[in-house]
């Protein structure tokens, strides 16, 4: 290391050097002599601000030994209010709770927002995965299918203005999905009602070895600390304060893969913030049914009282399998990752409980430096282990928590690879089933093919229409012809 005369510089190296030694990280700093001051600078500044006394035991926790899923003994599924309230045991006021939330939405007391800070990597897509074309006709991007969500919101719900919306990016994509917005000019909202912040990102660890992995001589590999990093960037961002200014005391929770999301939803949100039966206001959930028992979805379970999530990899066969007397599934309720948080309880959350959150260990091919040579290297195996927080592990948190079953054809449609389950494909299929639906019930005639399928592609813009009811009156095609791809 050559003398730099940056005396400030200089004692904050042997500072930072010191801390990694005594976690055993040092090679981190191996190649910083080659370096410009200013990269090496920015290197030590960022492991100067990483919790590097931490790291030995997430290293033992979560690298050195793989962390087992012990299943709770009194593990049970969770209750949930029901679609049909028709039954006597599904019977619950699905209208008061419309009528709350809808109250909540004009008071200007709910905000939407959107985690959009993920890799995305299954697509194969370059760029945020918010900017996907994913209108089935339209070819849309998936923000601008949120955006007019809520100017659709604004028309039925607020009046003055659409909810806010709060976008979480992460540092690898936070500029581009900012750039992003201002081309399309926000997609005609007020771009003071629309928040953008960063995740923070942890380092990504060596598979064998547990040490930090380096992205290139002056720079550590880091990844996405996992959606339940939203609990904390809502809080350091400044965030939570911003929502309380503007008085919102709920969010509704969506995902940027599902543009069939109801990014506010009047019925989700008097359940939730209704304070009665279930919720205590501080996380509630939407589930879908699971199409079949292997079906890839987490699921609501009640363990000791509270709700939980079980990752269907970690819930066994048979239970997963389980049948009720009248045939249903008992594991049922899969999450679709559309919840409602209260603003009190993230704070609550990011403020005093977020240690609790646990991290989940995933295995990854990461392209690196190797420490010895300083050459890149492109594994061919996985060498690298990311550690996440999953929001959904904030359930247990609360005293009372609401899981709500929904419609998959109405609400669900994630894009997550480009083709086969939850691709491209099935989206714009999901698309076109539900604005057939929607079509059919105000007296369109939709073709089909042999398989009971639309014989088009359909794909019904939100400000057209937010739910089926608000086609009705609409100028609208008496017939769809055979073959037409339309977008409303
Ligand atoms: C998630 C759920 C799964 C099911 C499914 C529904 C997990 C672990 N599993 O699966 O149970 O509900 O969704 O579609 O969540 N994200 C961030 N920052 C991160 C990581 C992810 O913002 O560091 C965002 C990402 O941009 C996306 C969402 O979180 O909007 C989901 O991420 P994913 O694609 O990794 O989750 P997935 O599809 O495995």
């Amino acid at each position: 290391m050559g003398a730099t005369g940056n005396v400030g510089g200089e004692a904050s190296f042997n500072a930072v050097s010191r801390r990694l030694e005594a976690v055993g990280q040092e090679h981190v700093l191996r190649f910083s002599d080659g370096l410009s001051e200013e990269r090496r600078q920015a290197l030590l500044e960022y492991l100067a601000a990483l919790d590097l006394e931490g790291l030995p035991r997430l290293v033992e926790e979560y690298v050195k030994k793989k962390p087992r899923f012990e299943l709770p003994a009194d593990v049970r599924p969770a209750p949930y209010y029901r679609l049909d309230t028709s039954s006597p045991e599904g019977k619950w006021d699905r209208a008061g709770a419309r009528a709350r939330g809808a109250e909540l939405l004009r008071a200007g007391k709910v905000a939407a927002f959107t985690v959009a800070g993920g890799q995305g990597s299954r697509l194969g897509y370059e760029g945020p995965k918010g900017c996907y074309p994913a209108g089935a006709v339209s070819k849309k991007p998936l923000f601008e299918i949120f955006a007019e969500g809520l100017l659709a919101a604004k028309e039925k719900f607020t009046g003055k203005a659409p909810p806010p919306w709060y976008i979480m990016t992460s540092p690898l994509n936070h500029a581009a999905t900012v750039a992003f917005f201002e081309e399309r000019r926000f997609f005609g909202l007020p771009r003071e009602g629309v928040v953008f912040f960063p995740q923070g990102v942890m380092p990504t660890l060596d598979i064998r070895t547990g040490k930090m992995l380096m992205a290139s001589k002056w720079e550590v590999a880091t990844n996405p600390d996992g959606h339940g990093g939203a609990f904390k960037a809502l809080w350091t961002s400044g965030s939570i304060a911003d929502m309380k200014r503007r008085g919102v005391e709920h969010l509704s929770y969506f995902q940027v893969d599902n543009p069939l999301v109801r990014v506010v939803d009047p019925v989700f949100i008097g359940l939730h913030a209704g304070a009665g039966g279930q919720s205590s206001g501080e996380m509630s959930s939407k589930m879908i049914p699971k199409a079949y028992p292997d079906e890839k979805l987490g699921l609501f379970c009640g363990v000791d009282g509270r709700v939980v999530v079980i990752e269907y990899s970690d819930l066994p066969r048979e239970m997963q399998h389980q049948r009720l007397e009248n045939g249903t599934l008992r594991f049922l309720s899969g999450s679709i990752a559309v919840h409602m948080l209260g603003v009190e309880f993230v704070e609550r959350v990011s403020t005093e409980r977020a240690l609790e959150l646990p991290y989940h260990r995933a295995e990854k091919k990461v392209a690196c430096v190797d420490p010895g040579t300083g050459e890149m290297v492109n594994p061919s195996e996985d060498n690298a282990v990311k550690l996440e927080r999953f929001v959904f592990d904030a359930l247990p948190l609360c005293a009372r928590s609401a899981v709500l079953e929904t419609d998959r054809a109405e609400e669900f449609a994630p894009i997550k690879s480009a083709t086969g389950v939850d691709s491209v494909e099935s989206c714009r299929e999901i698309q076109t089933e539900r604005a057939a639906r929607w079509l059919r019930a105000v007296g369109v005639s939709v073709p089909v093919q042999a398989d009971g399928k639309p014989d088009c592609v359909l794909e019904v813009s939100p400000r057209t229409a937010l739910e089926a009811e608000d086609l009705k009156g609409r100028n609208l095609p008496r017939v769809i012809e055979k073959g037409a791809a339309i977008a409303l």
